[in-house]
């Protein structure tokens, strides 16, 4: 198919690029395109505004375009567009670190760069096993992952994520895991505000499954503290504590993967400030330069660096483990204006203060036709509709579709839709985002 475009007056064909995550043949029978950026909004190629719910795939938290961002990217670009980061190093690199560290939980100071989310999954699991294996328990490889979980689609995101499309094609990869149960109870907990109260018995599982492996095989427990794309499920009040608390007791490292949670999301610089829980690695992506240029870390305890380092002697590399693009010097540009830009707008604080509004807000279409639960946390929201007999997802991508063409953009995941605006979003921004999904919604069959 050949398409216009209006931008710059040639002609595309939309036949080469195998889209990522999307329905091919059905999207390019329909496109939908974006082609500019700022702020809370989005412009189509044809010129129709299209209000960010979602801050791009939860990742713009300042807004689009931000000037001192797009600015000091361009001045990298400028300066020193590469550098290799293997046994050599630049200033840029260190002072990104040291920002990260600065905002990471105590004791959670080193800072391993990565390029996305899924990087950062792998990098952590190896890190764990490599904490094991220079503690002298390399029989220590049992990953546990939970159910409805999604740690990227590398291959050790793959097999501890829990969504079972994602994971059904690619049975050799899934030896040497196991899952928790997911701690969605629509029975118990539909409706709840914030953190539900019902289900921190979930995380009792873990000593199940310790006690069919042994905690002597078990090396990592990973878990996004919020699960984001599996449907905006909120951890249940005494859950987070209870998982930490039964790793402390068997020796099982906890990895917090925070791609969608960390950079104020939910009101806090991580959701392990939020819940006061603290993981031994955390994984982090997406906001982490505001989706600038790609860029994602895995921040560990001190212990656990130490540990690796030390257990190698010295001069040689310690952690066989790296990628060409670490700590790339645009993307570490792009993390250092945009955390000051956090800092300085007090975006993670604004959140928090928005957030109950936003809960309000949405809050407010219960009722509404198809609704089934609303949840939310910080800005974070989902609303679960009731699949239509005989076509599960339908209604989720019909909803996004018709919010599409009425100007507003949010997720979908089956027939869950998930709200995550960029930190700046305004009252009345919120308010339209929710009108257009009522009235969406009530056109839906
Ligand atoms: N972990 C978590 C918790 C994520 O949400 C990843 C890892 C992978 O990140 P990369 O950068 O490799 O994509 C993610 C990604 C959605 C959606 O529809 C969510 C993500 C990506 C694309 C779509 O909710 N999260």
């Amino acid at each position: 198919m050949k398409l216009d475009n209006p931008l710059t007056g040639t002609m595309i064909s939309l036949d080469e690029w195998w889209m990522p995550f999307t329905a091919n043949r059905q999207f390019k029978a329909a496109p939908r395109l974006l082609a500019k950026a700022e702020g809370m909004y989005y412009w189509t190629p044809d010129g129709r505004q299209i209000l960010d719910g979602t801050a791009g795939l939860w990742c713009v938290n300042a807004g689009h375009n931000r000037k001192p961002i797009v600015e000091a990217v361009q001045k990298q670009a400028a300066t020193m567009d590469y550098a290799p980061p293997f046994q050599l190093g630049h200033p840029i690199a260190f002072e990104a670190a040291t920002v990260i560290a600065q905002l990471a939980p105590a004791g959670m100071q080193r800072v391993f760069f990565t390029n996305s989310g899924s990087e950062s999954a792998d990098t952590a699991i190896k890190m764990a096993l490599a904490y094991h294996r220079a503690k002298g328990e390399p029989s220590r490889r049992i990953i546990v992952g939970r159910e409805r979980g999604y740690h990227g689609v590398n291959i050790g995101g793959t097999m501890a994520g829990g969504i079972p499309g994602n994971r059904k094609a690619f049975p050799a990869l899934m030896a040497g895991v196991d899952h928790l149960r997911s701690t969605h109870d629509l029975a118990r907990n539909a409706f709840s505000r914030g953190q539900p109260a019902q289900g921190a018995e979930f995380a009792d599982e873990l000593e199940r499954i310790v006690a069919l492996h042994d905690a002597s095989n078990i090396a990592a427990v990973i878990v996004e503290p919020m699960a984001g794309s599996a449907g905006v499920l909120i951890p249940p009040q005494g859950y987070l504590e209870k998982l930490r608390a039964i790793c402390d007791k068997h020796g099982i490292l906890l990895i917090f993967d925070e791609v969608i949670t960390g950079f104020g999301r939910l009101g806090a610089t991580f959701a392990a400030h939020r819940f006061g829980v603290t993981p031994d690695l955390l994984t982090c992506a997406k906001a982490i330069n505001n989706a600038a240029v790609p860029m994602g870390a895995v921040i560990a305890k001190n212990g656990i660096f130490d540990a690796i380092v030390n257990a190698a002697p010295e001069g040689q590399i310690e952690f066989l483990h790296g990628y060409t693009y670490s700590a790339h010097p645009l993307a570490c540009a792009a993390l250092i204006a945009t955390q000051k830009l956090f800092a300085e707008e007090q975006l993670f604080e604004r959140a928090r203060q928005m957030a109950p509004h936003f809960e309000a807000a949405l809050h407010s279409l219960k009722g509404a036709r198809h609704v089934i639960d609303i949840r939310n946390l910080g800005l974070v929201g989902g609303i679960e509709l009731e699949p239509r007999p005989g076509a599960p997802g339908r209604r989720g991508l019909e909803a996004h579709v018709k919010c599409f063409e009425a100007g507003v953009l949010v997720r979908f995941t089956a027939d869950i839709l998930a709200l995550s605006p960029p930190l700046i979003i305004e009252k009345e921004q919120i308010e339209r985002i929710v009108e257009t999904i009522r009235g969406v919604l009530g056109q839906l069959d």
